[in-house]
């Protein structure tokens, strides 16, 4: 098949997926185009069958705001002549849906059909996509999408509250492909973070609101209470200067390690004891899934779609939005009884296996090709 990609490329879940699905999907031979302002950052171009488009949007005196939903539809419709795509793949609803709409109309003028695959990621349906000025061109364009995915049942039951459509949503969850964690080597570079083999905390994200990090850390000061420790937090983002301020303030700057933006988090997850993501709302929670594939068990909030991939009292816990202590007494008692550790650990990796890329990829392979069956018959 031929298939076009479409994803932010900036660093967040939405944008991982969409690479991680392209790569395995030219693995297996299949060609696929990525379409994009700037490279994913997980995208490595030196696979075969994998392409990338990018285009520019040119800033002009007049636009306070640049027209990114047209220059991307005209760089649809020409890679979808030039390439011959028989299906497109879009990522997050906001702008792409409506983005993957104008580009079918474009192409149905000139009698050629693209059928369209939308994945809901999260946010674009519950927190920008709540914006009353998205709902009438976020409700369209799904209900005009030839398929829509979402990432998690609680992102689909959410999308179907919060948005009145007739479409049909099929889950198919987020993955990761099991192996490449099982070879990984584990706690190389353990002594470099934790000198005197203390326990490692870790949390990776884009550093948003919605990810609550002030929890992070004050979970984190309750753990080194009890529990010698350090914290290493990967990613950055609006609250990073907010949460760097606390450190200081709670005297943890030399026990909070800050490692920026790092794009494939598997050195970093192997020498982590826990995985600490108190977010405010997750569809999915993609880094705790990776986490647990690396056998390091999950402390989060019940919110969203992490009830569906952390099972709470056996791969992690699972605690109430803003429950500081609870979160910080559930790391502790894993931190600190070996056994239920071990179990643990193991327990997040079997879980993990669930949602290996082999029994994700047939999935999508599915849906693609039942679309392109239907715009042939
Ligand atoms: O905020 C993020 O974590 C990034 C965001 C995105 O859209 O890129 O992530 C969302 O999509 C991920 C991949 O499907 C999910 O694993 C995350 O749970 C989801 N984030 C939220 O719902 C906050």
């Amino acid at each position: 098949m031929n298939i076009g990609m479409v994803c932010f490329p900036t660093y967040g879940g939405s944008g991982v997926v969409a690479t991680e699905l392209g790569k395995s999907l030219a693995k297996k031979g299949h060609k696929v185009h990525f379409m994009s302002y700037s490279q994913p950052f997980r995208l490595n171009l030196f696979d075969e069958n994998l392409f990338y488009h990018e285009f520019s949007v040119n800033d002009y005196p007049l636009f306070d705001y640049q027209p990114y939903e047209s220059v991307l539809a005209s760089k649809i419709v020409d890679v979808a002549i030039f390439e011959q795509l028989d299906v497109l793949h879009v990522h997050y609803a906001i702008p792409h849906a409506s983005v993957a709409y104008m580009a079918q109309q474009i192409l149905k003028s000139k009698k050629i059909h693209l059928p369209y695959v939308t994945t809901l990621h999260g946010t674009d349906i519950t927190l920008v996509g709540r914006d009353p000025a998205f709902e009438p061109v976020i409700r369209f364009s799904l209900n005009h999408s030839n398929i829509i995915t979402s990432v998690s049942e609680s992102l689909k039951m959410e999308t179907l509250k919060t948005f009145k459509i007739d479409n049909k949503i099929s889950v198919i969850p987020n993955f990761i492909n099991i192996e490449e964690y099982q070879t990984h080597p584990k706690n190389c570079n353990k002594h470099k973070y934790a000198p005197n083999g203390e326990k490692i905390l870790v949390h990776i994200s884009n550093f948003r609101k919605v990810k609550r990090i002030e929890d992070v850390i004050r979970i984190f000061d309750l753990v080194k209470k009890a529990v010698p420790s350090k914290l290493i937090l990967v990613g950055d983002g609006p609250e990073k200067a907010a949460i760097d301020q606390l450190c200081r303030q709670l005297n943890l700057s030399h026990d909070v390690i800050n490692l920026g933006k790092i794009a494939d988090p598997k050195e970093i997850l192997s020498v982590a004891d826990l995985f600490i993501l108190p977010s405010e709302t997750e569809s999915f929670g993609l880094s705790a899934l990776e986490a647990m594939a690396m056998k390091v068990p999950v402390i989060s909030t019940n919110s969203g779609g992490l009830p569906e991939v952390n099972i709470h009292g056996k791969t992690g816990f699972l605690s109430e939005v803003g429950s500081i202590e609870e979160m910080a007494a559930n790391s502790i008692k894993l931190l600190s009884d070996n056994n239920l550790f071990q179990n643990f650990r193991e327990n997040a990796f079997e879980q993990a296996k669930h949602f290996d890329i082999n029994n994700v990829l047939p999935l999508y392979e599915s849906l693609y090709s039942k679309l392109i069956s239907n715009s042939l018959s």
